[in-house]
């Protein structure tokens, strides 16, 4: 679903959840009798629901959590440092301010067969940035937070070749909005 088909999504739920609010309140204006046996019925029932329908929706995305599994291992390790204001991204670790600099500013983006399962090791060498990946056609596929002092490993199946957008989702200063990086998949 592209970002602006998600937009319009929540536009419609917005709107109907803000006319249940209107009847509900304009219901309270008039005096009613209230059947407690029956209202009580009706929490019972709308609480089982609810835990079915959670319950499904756990079972159904929990094993498609992008953390890494023991056993499996990645085709690619690509390395990521976000600093302000950009995404140092690379096949070899960065572990310098003078690396990623090199990394950010000169080094040709990072090319990964189609198909592979990437690993992503990502951290931040100032303040907490969020790392996310976007494929060729603009759908946000996974993200992380980069946090100085930790390692987040992120796992991607890549199987659309193409320009990947890395962009910071963490508001993370001045030039937030600037901040991102790119790699290819082909
Ligand atoms: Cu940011």
């Amino acid at each position: 679903m592209s970002p602006v088909a998600v937009f319009h999504l929540f536009l419609g739920l917005a709107v109907v959840v803000a006319l249940v609010f209107l009847l509900v309140a304009r219901s309270t204006r008039r005096v009613q009798e209230v059947d407690y046996r029956a209202a009580a019925q009706a929490r019972k029932v709308f609480f089982f629901t609810l835990t079915g329908v959670l319950t499904a929706f756990l079972g159904i995305t929990l094993p498609r959590m992008p953390y890494p599994r023991e056993g499996v291992i990645p085709d690619r390790v690509v390395h990521v440092v976000g600093k302000q204001f950009a995404f140092a991204i690379s096949e070899t670790p960065i572990e310098t301010d003078a690396q990623w600099e090199e990394v950010s500013s000169f080094a040709p983006p990072v090319r990964i067969p189609v198909g592979s399962l990437v690993e992503f090791r990502v951290t931040s060498f100032d303040v907490n940035h969020g790392f996310s990946v976007y494929s060729p056609r603009g759908q946000l596929l996974a993200q992380t937070q980069a946090m100085p002092g930790y390692i987040n490993r992120l796992r991607l199946r890549v199987n659309e070749p193409g320009r990947y957008t890395v962009l910071c989702l963490e508001f993370c200063g001045s030039a937030h909005h600037r901040m991102r990086g790119v790699f290819f998949v082909e």
